[in-house]
């Protein structure tokens, strides 16, 4: 922690209406350029100037609070309103989530709800996460590792066409580093939910997307399933980031004996208190 730690918390810059990202951004580009804290202030507060000219200010509090490691730790310190809530899972850069409180203190990792966020993205921005984080979005790689790299548990809620929900419930899931292309471990046997078993076809296989082919299979998954990115096998049994609001083998939806479309998708993670 000292300095490392008020370094990362300077990241706390946000509500300006930036996407979520951001935080680390600047977390990252002060603890690179700051050499010395305390001449970096002004009175109580620090100026941060963004690279696009605007400049945002932190006060020293504000810098020096410490930040509960994920929803189920908020959850546990009383918060019980469902919202955008920053967390840091370990020593590093803030993030910026989704949490349910609703249902106990889950972190929400992939949402699909009106289909205004395009899934295509490339290897770098499923890294590091896009969309809204009150709408359709993906946590982002890195997060997701932060997140469940102690043990963790996922929660896959889908919605039917017809608007009845279905539910998948694994007790450990985790996402490893970067260093492994985000190697995704799940346990089948820790399943239960009112839709097939759908993710243990994937467990063990790095992350894939259109423009870094970590498959099974002789051409890309990516490219044959909607160009999204998923940590595809030869090549899917669930496929959440496939295109949005399309029933054919580009779209939202997974795969028992044939494809089944899906409409809406939530996606959240857990820590297994254990850990
Ligand atoms: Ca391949």
């Amino acid at each position: 922690m000292e300095i490392t730690c008020l370094f990362f918390v300077l990241a706390t810059i946000s509500s300006t209406g930036m996407g979520y990202r951001s935080d680390e951004f600047i977390c990252k580009r002060i603890t690179n350029d700051m050499k010395d804290l305390d001449t970096n202030f002004a009175g109580d507060n620090y100026h941060v100037a963004e690279k696009d000219g605007n400049s945002m200010t932190e006060t020293k509090s504000d810098i020096l609070k410490t930040y509960a490691r994920d929803c189920l730790e908020l959850y546990d310190k009383g918060e019980k309103r469902d919202g955008i809530y920053k967390v840091s899972p370990d020593d590093g850069c803030p993030i910026r989530v989704y949490c349910d409180m609703t249902n106990g203190g889950w972190t929400v990792m992939q949402r699909r709800k009106d289909g205004s966020v395009s899934f295509k993205r490339t290897w770098a921005e499923y890294v590091e996460g896009f969309g809204d984080l009150e709408g359709d979005y993906w946590l982002g790689l890195n997060q997701i590792h932060r997140l469940t790299k102690d043990g963790s548990q996922i929660y896959i809620h889908l919605q039917q066409y017809d608007g009845k929900w279905l539910y998948a419930h694994y007790k450990d899931f985790t996402v490893n580093n970067a260093v492994t292309a985000y190697k995704m471990n799940v346990d089948k046997y820790g399943f239960e939910g009112t839709t097939p078993e759908f993710l243990g076809y994937h467990d063990n296989m790095k992350f894939s997307t259109y423009d870094r082919d970590n498959d099974n299979y002789a051409g890309s998954c990516s490219f044959y399933h909607g160009d999204c990115g998923w940590w595809f096998n030869t090549c899917y049994r669930f496929n959440p980031n496939g295109m949005y609001n399309n029933k054919n083998v580009n779209g939202l939806s997974y795969y028992s004996d044939d494809y089944i479309y899906m409409k809406n998708s939530v996606i959240k993670l857990k820590r297994n208190k254990h850990c």
